[in-house]
């Protein structure tokens, strides 16, 4: 049997280049690979632990749906569906609840940073990362592509199976994330923050027009000086942009300096944002032609869901008798 990949997008906002180059381009390469069963969903119920309007909610998750299917997300070659409408994933997070230390929930440094951010310290917020188990484990995945920002979380993922194997007997694989090293995108306006949607102030959007992104990269911070040079230590801001660069351009760093020899910041920023405008032009395409449907994107969704409900509903099960429910 193929091992499977499982993996999710919150819909909090819009999706910027950091969830694109941090999970969703290595998702879908994996899909393509055809070496794997892969689950990809919309994590609606994840993205109420944060401050939201009810009535922009459904929109944002439309979107995001939207966004995911135009950057090559293909339901026929992955279960593509919408977390809140596989009622397992709540009721398994519930079990995986009952054998978590709250020690442990309390010392993620994401609810610490939400926190301070100004979200609210609400339960959800708190077991968040039991509620990305059940998402993972529920598919008994063997991958999952994420950010690094997301390192803690799956080491969670990971107790919570060992755990459970332990404690009810082995049913979970112990899943490996799949990161890219050290692709962590930084808010364009403060490097020492990572690009993220309850940052909007700092992000770059897919759907951003190529006006937007060229006054979005002219305005991002600088470093002191005006040379090319890579050094994240000494030049965090630029090390960011160059980042960027050779990720959207699949142009290696080294490159892109000796390209911009003699050349200082506005010419660099221009060239950035002609080149990632030019990386998300099939995709802005993509985007009108699906957003023009919005019947089949939910036909497409709930499509997915009854793919995913037939695992879904087993694993429950298989995990109720093991805990001595039935
Ligand atoms: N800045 C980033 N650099 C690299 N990868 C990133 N990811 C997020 N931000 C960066 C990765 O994108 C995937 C999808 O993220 P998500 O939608 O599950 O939510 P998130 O990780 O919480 O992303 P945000 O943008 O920071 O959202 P908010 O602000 O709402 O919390 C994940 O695999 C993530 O690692």
């Amino acid at each position: 049997m193929k091992p499977t990949i499982v993996s999710g997008l919150k819909p909090s906002g819009k999706l910027h280049i950091g969830n694109y180059l941090g999970m969703t381009k290595q998702s879908i390469a994996l899909q393509s690979s055809e070496e794997f069963n892969c689950y990809y969903f919309i994590a609606d119920y994840h993205a109420l632990t944060q401050k939201y309007k009810p009535s922009e909610k459904s929109a944002e998750i439309f979107d995001m749906a939207v966004d995911a299917l135009a950057l090559g997300i293909d339901p026929k070659k992955s279960v593509f569906f919408m977390q809140s409408d596989i009622l397992e994933h709540a009721n398994l997070a519930w079990l995986f609840d009952c054998i978590t230390p709250t020690g442990k929930l309390q010392g993620m440094i994401e609810f610490r940073e939400k926190i301070e951010e100004g979200q609210p310290a609400n339960a959800g917020l708190l077991n968040y990362p039991v509620l990305m188990a059940a998402d993972i484990l529920m598919y008994k995945a063997s991958f999952v592509p994420v950010g690094e920002d997301q390192r803690q979380h799956l080491e969670l993922t990971r107790d919570i199976a060992r755990t459970f194997n332990k404690k009810f007997g082995k049913i979970f694989p112990e899943p490996k994330g799949i990161f890219v090293e050290g692709l962590r995108v930084k808010s364009l306006d403060n490097p020492k923050k990572k690009m993220s949607k309850s940052l909007p102030k700092g992000c770059l959007y897919l759907t951003d027009s190529p006006e937007a992104i060229k006054k979005k990269v002219r305005s991002a911070v600088t470093d002191s000086g005006n040379e090319i040079i890579f050094d994240p230590d000494k030049k965090p801001a630029l090390a960011n942009l160059l980042l960027i660069y050779s990720e959207m351009s699949d142009t290696p760093i080294k490159e892109i300096i000796e390209n911009h020899k003699g050349k200082g910041y506005k010419e660099f920023k221009d060239n950035l944002a002609e080149a990632v405008s030019s990386a998300l032009a099939s995709f802005r395409e993509k985007r009108k032609e699906i957003a023009s449907d919005s019947k089949k994107v939910r036909k497409t969704l709930l499509e997915g869901a009854e793919k995913a409900r037939v695992t879904a509903s087993k694993t429950l099960q298989e995990v109720k008798k093991k805990m001595g429910l039935i």
